[in-house]
């Protein structure tokens, strides 16, 4: 195992990953930008360096700083969390060059899952349902218009180095596809300089299912069952749960055979989610892959009982899985709400501020992950989310329930937060009868 590990991260999940650490006998270092000298988890690492100001670009993203530190400090091991650096494939790269473990995928694994043409193909090699589409990219207007005609309108257009929403077009008949195609290319172009274009039949009203799987570099994978995330706004994730409320026992080990087939098929190694939508009829189709351990990550060690952070590190310290498939059993129903300070009676416009009273809820089946405190500030250089309340109980009712109380124990002033947006989720029909799609944000809650 690691003796010191680096936490290229800030907020709320490098303290997860802290603590992780801790429990493992591994020392940390935490990073930190000039905006969070006074942050939790700067104060609870073994060493903290401070890496630059508190622009992302010149701190959190900066990868000859954090490599510096990393040297300074003599750690075995950088560990990204989500966001920043964690799906860059550049930044494993120069971590695997200076002799230091990338606490995630080979570069080479990013690189081919961050091509989402590339990832199809891999996909339909391990017999993985996708959405029907295009074999490979699309070269130009011509070829996409005959490709609609073929699989039928909706279709949708999107950037192989895609991915969160990005570079997305519709398209309902040959004159938006044709728009939609240049459209398309255009922004995936100057969004990430590959301007390369799929297409798929469009999905109407989806929700979003996503299987959580492990792997360590002997080849050995487990799944940790699915997560729901079909709660979104403008591709933010507001609610996430396990299980699917809408899945019955067979579709739902199709599911989770599904992505252990595709990260088998990538010799992958590490923590994956595989996404997938999943249609009225309850059919699932890959759309793409996740090669970090992301927010939501809660939710699945709740109702699995094991430590998702804890398991990313000892596999890449080169541990076997002492873990079989049939050890993993999934108890009961978990949800996490994201806290953030946004308001939602301003269209979630960012809030933020120095927290004056910081009142956290608990009891039975409560779980707050939270880097903020009583005086803590809320900086407007970083995203806005400043906590996770994650409830587990055995049925979904209760889950409900208990989530709502630990809401409204919550004490965040003065400033805005998602709190009373969740609580009105919460409470609609259409989320405890779960006749929600991803569109429910915009279209019941706006
Ligand atoms: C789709 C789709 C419908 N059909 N693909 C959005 C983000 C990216 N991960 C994929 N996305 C979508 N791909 C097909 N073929 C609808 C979406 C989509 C969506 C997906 C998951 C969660 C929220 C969403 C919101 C809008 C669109």
């Amino acid at each position: 195992m690691f003796s010191r590990v680096l936490i290229a991260n800030r907020g709320e999940i490098a303290l997860r990953i802290i603590r992780a650490c801790q429990e493992l006998g591994i020392e940390t270092v935490a990073v930190y930008s000039e905006a969070d000298k006074e942050a939790s988890y700067v104060q609870v690492a073994d060493e903290a360096i401070c890496i630059g100001p508190a622009s992302p670009a010149k701190s959190y993203l900066n990868i000859p700083a954090i490599i510096s530190a990393a040297e300074i400090a003599d750690v075995d091991a950088i560990h990204p969390g989500y966001g920043f650096l964690a799906e860059n494939a550049h930044f494993a790269e120069v971590c695997t060059d200076c002799g230091i473990t990338f606490v995630g995928p080979d570069a080479s694994s990013m690189r081919l899952l961050g091509d989402k043409v590339a990832a199809r193909d891999l996909a339909r090699k391990a017999r993985v349902p996708c959405v029907p589409g295009s074999d490979g990219e699309i070269r130009d207007e011509a070829e996409a218009i005959k490709l609609a005609n073929k699989i039928g309108y909706p279709v949708i257009v999107k950037a192989a180095a895609g991915g969160g929403g990005r570079g997305m077009r519709v398209a309902h008949n040959d004159i938006s596809l044709h728009k939609g195609f240049s459209a398309a290319r255009m922004e995936a172009e100057a969004a990430f300089k590959n301007g390369t274009v799929y297409l798929e039949k469009f999905i109407v009203e989806p929700r979003h299912v996503e299987v959580q799987l492990l792997a360590d570099k002997s080849g050995n994978a487990v799944h940790f069952y699915e997560r729901d995330c079909t709660i979104q706004r403008r591709h933010q994730k507001l609610i996430e749960e396990s299980p699917c409320p809408v899945l019955d026992e067979k579709t739902r080990e199709e599911l989770c055979k599904a992505g252990l087939r595709l990260i088998k098929e990538a010799k992958y190694h590490n923590a994956a989610t595989v996404e997938f939508l999943l249609d009225k009829d309850k059919n699932f189709y890959f759309i793409e892959v996740n090669t970090r351990i992301q927010v939501e990550h809660p939710v699945t060690e709740m109702v699995t009982g094991h430590d998702l952070i804890k398991l990313q590190l000892k596999v890449a310290a080169g541990q076997t899985l002492d873990l079989r498939q049939r050890d993993i059993v999934h108890k009961g129903c978990a949800m996490e709400c994201r806290i953030n300070a946004e308001d939602p009676a301003r269209g979630y416009a960012p809030c933020p501020g120095r927290i004056e009273k910081f009142v956290v809820p608990g009891g039975f089946g409560v779980r707050v992950e939270t880097h903020i405190y009583q005086g803590a500030m809320v900086s407007p250089y970083y995203d806005s989310m400043i906590g996770k309340l994650i409830v587990h109980q055995p049925t979904r009712e209760e889950t409900i329930a208990t989530m709502k109380r630990a809401l409204r124990e919550f004490r965040i002033e003065p400033i805005k937060t998602t709190i009373p947006a969740h609580l009105k989720i919460l409470s609609h029909n259409l989320f405890v009868k779960n006749k929600v799609d991803t569109s429910f944000i915009e279209r019941h809650l706006s």
